[in-house]
């Protein structure tokens, strides 16, 4: 395999621990904190993990490491989307296995959740694991999106680890994942099979954060890729004058990304889902505030501009939401195939014209055709409509454009309306690192074998105080079930860890609200470049703009 010179260098780099796991395994003591409760909903998770509920949190210390001596034989799994830094989370862990005892294992289980269930795995050796170090992608071992959440995938995993003789998995993955390795490691206990569960905290969402989990790994390195991307765009933008570029960023639910991405690039434009699901906008009315800028810039002789839009966008408008849900009460059982038989696209609109309710039909009206057909003709394997395809950046691009050539008539726009459309999601997922995520994940990985070690399970590896340089990250742990609450999930209640939105009273979002306007006007734009390896420490080992504002 050909190796490039970054791949090469980035190879021996060492990645920075916490100041308090950097005196070796055997100075390493743990300091127990006080007795968690679940942030809500605390009878009902209690009842449901008699096993692991209400532990306390953890935090690790310079001191003698007291735990028990064994040979360790663990498993490792890295679940769903890709975020930068998962091989070093697997280095992390890893080195401290082999750090603590030559003879500890550490298994792979292959292509996600599923590896275990198939018992189809890799034992890691130097040779191979050092192929991985500081660089991005999952392919270490793979990924997958199978979910582990049923007793008999339980009974197979518990199956796989006697086998072995393995007595610890570490589940890498976001919040659905981390509540399944909760869910899994209070089987495990209940049935006194021996193995403990560890998760550690991954996607480039960034949606799995809470008071203990400052940021989930993978967002930092995602969000500067795309700010480069980004801010080269602007530079292009200001440079020709003549387009206006509709940027979706990928960010299935939450808005982190988008925001995140706006703080560093100052664009024009950057809708946040979860203000206008507050605001319950419509269409129209986002439609309507991006060409307030446009027209405004225009009308000050700058016929281009930049606009943020999140990927989970359209599933924050109220009357979208209930549009979806209607195509996908229309389209239901046989009725795909009827539509499907109609044989042009006027004989499919009068069928759409008589099966949604007036106020659908009129929110349907107003999209583009492209879109309108989307939302019919591509839909998952249980015929609903895969919100996740709709190009949301051109939706909104004709719709602006259309206001604009209204107000023409109207000679309230004189200026130009070009447009370019991008997506940016795949492009940040497998970037190399950056020396925070390298940082971070080396150091969950780590973590996650101290949990291990000490003998916990049901926990999430946390490394906190992340703000600050490394040295003064705390290590510690926190039970999965402190960050759980009872939520309805295809019909029934169900303890999963709270997926957190952007916070309209945070404080990034505060940041973004006071300047917004001004940008939406001015050429504002700032050119964060392209990541930095290697240099000055303000350059290279800065974190988000996010956890800097949250944490000021
Ligand atoms: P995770 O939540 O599993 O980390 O994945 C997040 C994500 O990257 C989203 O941003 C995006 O919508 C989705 O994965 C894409 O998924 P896929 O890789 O299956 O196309």
């Amino acid at each position: 395999m050909k190796l490039s010179p970054l791949q090469i260098a980035r190879y021996k780099y060492q990645p920075k621990l916490p100041g308090m796991l950097r005196n070796g395994i055997a100075e390493i003591s743990v300091k127990v904190g006080e007795k968690t409760q679940s942030v809500a909903d605390q009878e009902k998770i209690a009842a449901l993990f008699p096993n692991t509920y209400g532990k306390e949190e953890i935090t690790f210390q310079k001191g003698e490491n007291t735990s028990p001596a064994k040979v360790h034989k663990v498993g490792v799994i890295l679940s769903g989307g890709q975020a930068p830094g998962g091989h070093n989370v697997v280095c992390g862990l890893y080195d401290a296995l082999k750090a603590t005892n030559k003879d500890n294992v550490l298994y792979g289980f292959k292509n996600g959740p599923i590896g275990i269930l198939k018992d189809d795995y890799l034992v890691f050796d130097d040779e191979y694991i050092d192929q991985f170090r500081n660089t991005g992608g999952f392919d270490i071992i793979g990924s997958g999106r199978t979910k582990l959440e049923t007793e008999e995938q339980f009974e197979v995993a518990a199956e796989t680890c006697k086998k072995h003789g393995i007595t610890a998995v570490v589940i890498i993955g976001g919040d659905d994942s981390n509540t399944n390795a909760a869910v899994l490691a209070e089987y495990f206990a209940a049935h006194n099979t021996g193995v403990q569960v560890i998760g550690c905290p991954k996607t480039i969402d960034g949606d799995l954060k809470n008071e203990d989990i400052e940021c989930s790994f993978g967002f930092d390195t995602a969000t500067k890729t795309y700010s480069e991307l980004i801010g080269n765009i602007e530079r292009d933008s200001n440079s020709a004058k003549k387009y206006w570029h509709f940027i979706k960023v990928m960010g299935r639910s939450a808005s982190h990304v988008a925001l995140e991405c706006a703080l560093k690039t100052q664009p024009n434009i950057c809708l946040v889902g979860e203000e206008v699901a507050a605001k319950k906008m419509s269409l129209a009315q986002i439609a309507e505030y991006i060409a307030d800028s446009v027209n405004a810039r225009a009308d000050r002789g700058m016929n281009f501009g930049v606009a943020i839009i999140p990927e989970g966008i359209v599933e924050f408008v109220p009357e979208f939401s209930v549009l979806i849900a209607e195509i996908n009460e229309l389209l239901a059982g046989s009725k795909t195939e009827e539509f499907n038989a109609l044989p042009t696209w006027d004989a499919k609109y009068a069928f759409i014209e008589k099966g949604l309710t007036p106020e659908s039909m009129k929110v349907f009206e107003i999209l583009p055709q492209g879109i309108q057909q989307q939302l019919f003709l591509e839909r998952d394997p249980h015929g609903n409509v895969q919100v996740s395809l709709i190009e949301s950046e051109k939706l909104f691009s004709a719709m602006v454009k259309d206001i604009l050539a209204k107000r023409k008539k109207e000679g309230k726009f004189n200026g130009k309306f070009a447009t370019q459309h991008h997506f940016f999601g795949y492009e940040g997922r497998c970037a190399f690192p950056s020396n925070f995520d390298a940082d971070y994940c080396y150091s969950l990985g780590y973590n996650a074998f101290m949990l291990i070690q000490y003998g916990y399970t049901g926990y999430l590896s946390k490394v906190s105080n992340l703000a600050k340089p490394a040295e003064q990250w705390v290590a510690g742990g926190m039970p999965i079930t402190k960050m759980m609450n009872i939520e309805r999930r295809n019909g029934q209640d169900k303890p999963v860890i709270r997926k957190a939105l952007v916070e309209l009273d945070g404080k990034p979002f505060k940041y973004f609200e006071a300047n917004r306007e001004q940008w939406a006007v001015e050429t504002a734009f700032t050119y964060p470049g392209a990541i930095q390896y290697y240099g000055p420490a303000e350059v290279c080992d800065i974190t988000t703009m996010t956890l800097a504002l949250e944490k000021e």
